[in-house]
C-alpha cells in the first residue's frame, strides 16, 4: 500500500518534469542548405530558449562544415581550426558532412544576439571568404 503511494508520486512528478522540461515549447525544425558558396536557411532570426532542430544538408559538391558563431574580425583570421572550434556555438565537422549528408542536431540559444553578432559559417579553408556566410540574430 505504501509503496504503491510512493511510485504513483514518483511517477506523477517524472509526468511534471517531463512536461515542463522546455518550458512547454515545442521544438521547431529550422532547414540549412550548403553549397559552393553559401547558406540558404528556412529561419534565421531565432529565440532565446526556444529549442531549435538545425536540419543541415550540404546539396554542394564538396564537403562543408557548418558553425554557428560570431563573425571573424581581421585579427580573427590568424586562429588555427581548433581555436575556431572553441568559439563556436555549435558546429558539423566537415568530415561529418560530405557531397549528400545531412546532420541534424538540436541547440537551444542560451543568450541573446543582435544583429552583426552571430552567423552560420563554413570555415574550411578558403570558403569562409568565398561567401559561406549568414548573419542570424536571437532575440529574447
Ligand atoms: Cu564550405
Amino acid at each position: 500500500m505504501f509503496w504503491k503511494k510512493i511510485v504513483a508520486l514518483v511517477a506523477a512528478a517524472l509526468l511534471i518534469a517531463a512536461c515542463s522540461g522546455q518550458g512547454g515549447g515545442e521544438t521547431v525544425e529550422v532547414q540549412v542548405t550548403l553549397t559552393e558558396f553559401g547558406f540558404e536557411a528556412s529561419l534565421t532570426d531565432f529565440k532565446v530558449g526556444v529549442p531549435y532542430r538545425f536540419v543541415v544538408t550540404n546539396t554542394g559538391a564538396v564537403n562543408h562544415e557548418f558553425m554557428i558563431m560570431a563573425p571573424l574580425t581581421g585579427e580573427d583570421m590568424g586562429m588555427d581550426m581548433h581555436e575556431l572550434d572553441e568559439t563556436a556555438l555549435a558546429m558539423i565537422e566537415e568530415d561529418q558532412l560530405p557531397s549528400g549528408a545531412t546532420v541534424s542536431f538540436d541547440y537551444t540559444f542560451k543568450e541573446t544576439a543582435p544583429a552583426g553578432s552571430l552567423e552560420f559559417a563554413c570555415h574550411t579553408p578558403g570558403h569562409y571568404e568565398a561567401g559561406m556566410k549568414l548573419p542570424i540574430t536571437v532575440s529574447p
